[in-house]
This record gives C-alpha cells, structure tokens and sequence, in this order.
C-alpha cells in the first residue's frame, strides 16, 4: 500500500519551492500526500520583491481537529518553511496524534541558507526548528542552519571537524538521523550523513551557480528514497546527482534565476 506523506510548510504560489516541488516529486516517486500550509505567499522570499504573505496559523488547528475527528493518519510527516512560531506547537501536536505507529517524522529546517536567516525569519524559528528537531527521526539542515541550530559559529570554510562537529551536536540534540547538505571541501560539494554511528558522505564537482528550492527538491528526493529503502550512502549519492543535473539544465536560462528546472531529470529518474 502506498505511503502517507503529510508536508507541513508554505504554499509559495510562483517561484518552484517547497509545497510546489514537494508534491509532484513525492507523487512521481509513488506516495500519498497531503498537505498543511503554514502560509500563502505569492512568490517564495529569496529575490522577488513586493510579495504577499498570508498567515495560516489560525486555520492550521481547525484542521487538525477536522482530522483527528475524520480518524486521518499519517505514515510520515515532514516539515518545511514555518513563518510562524506558534505553529512548532500543532506540529508537534499532529506529531504526536496524527502519525501511525512507526512512522517518520523528517524536519527540514528550511530558514536560512548563506549565513544569514530568510526574509522575515529570527530567533523565535531557530527556537521552534531545534524543538522539533529534538524529536524528528531525521533532520536535514544545510550548513547554515546546522550551525544555527547547534548555536555554532557560521564557517564560510568547512573542515572536516566542523562538519562532523555539526553532525555531532545535531545527534546530541535528538534527531536520530542527520543529513547535512552543502557540505564543501574544495571545488567539491554534497552532503554528509549520521544514523548516530557512522557519518557518510558524498561530494561531487561544485557547480557555480546555487539556486532557490534546491533544498526543499533535495529533501524530497531524500524522503522518496528512504521510503524506497535505499541505504544512506546511495539516497545521498542520488539526491546529489540529481540536484546537479537540475542546475545544469537550467543555466543557459537566466530568465529562470528563482529556481531549477529539475522536471526532465524527474521525469527520467529511478
Ligand atoms: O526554499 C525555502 C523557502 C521556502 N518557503 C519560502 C521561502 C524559502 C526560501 O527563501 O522564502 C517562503
């Protein structure tokens, strides 16, 4: 029986991120889905101007009740962008009564990216983001936001000790699974995992250009491969390729600077 995904993050109408890419990956890749937006925004925030931000908290625990009323259940639930701090509390609330037994519960504590925190976004969500942290099966920060969660420096240049450092101080934290994304040494970038024994990880040629949404697509493809029983090793190896090849097919197109075109490489991959 196909798998239940419940994303919890914003609807960014324009701009391909989060609910957008979420839902027609994790469909392609053979799962149910279902979703909670946190808020509406006409485009995402990373480059537009002048866009509109609707707020959803009040409307999230009117759904919830309808659920748990309707007996809706989930076999993972996977948190996105949250605006809102007062949200950390009805996911933790759908956590804790809206997820079957054994499921999955995968934090993308998508909020800053750079060095530097999204539009609009502060403390109160790097707050919220290492709560639910302390109780996800897996996490899946890039860089920036690892180091925000673990209250370590923000480092431009990575050594091995600081990403196994981050890696470390996620596990400490609580996640059971960590995937840490823009992981770089040299002209090399990937990702490294933990399941809380080894640190695994995958580096390839760094492309230039970096694009919005990438991790949101990353964190889908990660989450239809561990469904699909992939090891950690292998679902990094894919996640990796297949971001790279988005960003390929969409360079000679600078008039798609807000996100990637990752639709041929899904339509192709395995
Ligand atoms: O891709 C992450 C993301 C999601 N949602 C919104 C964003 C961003 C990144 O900027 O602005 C609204």
């Amino acid at each position: 029986m196909s798998k239940k995904i419940l994303t919890i993050q914003d609807i960014s109408c324009y701009g391909q991120c989060s609910t957008t890419v979420a839902l027609p990956i994790l469909s392609a890749l053979g799962f149910e889905t279902a979703i909670l937006p946190s808020a509406v925004l006409s485009t995402h925030t990373g480059g537009f101007k002048d866009f509109t931000v609707l707020d959803l908290t009040d409307e999230m625990p009117k759904i919830i009740d309808h659920w748990k009323k309707e007996g809706i259940k989930f076999d993972v639930i996977y948190t996105g962008y949250i605006g809102n701090k007062v949200q950390f509390d009805y996911i933790l609330d759908v956590k804790e009564n809206l997820l079957n037994e054994g499921g999955l519960f995968i934090v993308d504590p998508a909020m800053a990216d750079h060095g530097n925190m999204y539009w609009g976004l502060g403390e109160d969500i790097v707050n919220g983001m290492r709560k639910i942290t302390s109780v996800c099966d897996y996490v899946l920060p890039n860089i920036t936001e690892a180091s925000f969660l673990t209250n370590n420096e923000y480092k431009e240049v990575q050594t091995k000790e600081y990403q196994d450092k981050l890696i470390n101080d996620l596990l400490k934290i609580g996640a059971k699974n960590v995937i840490l994304t823009g992981v770089e040494e040299g002209k090399e970038l990937g990702a490294a995992a933990s399941d809380g024994k080894n640190i695994v990880k995958v580096l390839k040629k760094k492309e230039e250009k970096s694009y919005h949404g990438t991790g949101d697509i990353f964190s889908s493809i990660i989450i239809g491969n561990i469904l699909n029983g992939y090891d950690l090793k292998t679902n990094l190896d894919k996640a990796c390729q297949f971001i790279i090849d988005s960003i390929k097919i969409t360079n000679p197109d600078p008039s798609h600077w807000y996100g990637v075109k990752y639709e041929e490489v899904l339509k192709n991959y395995k």
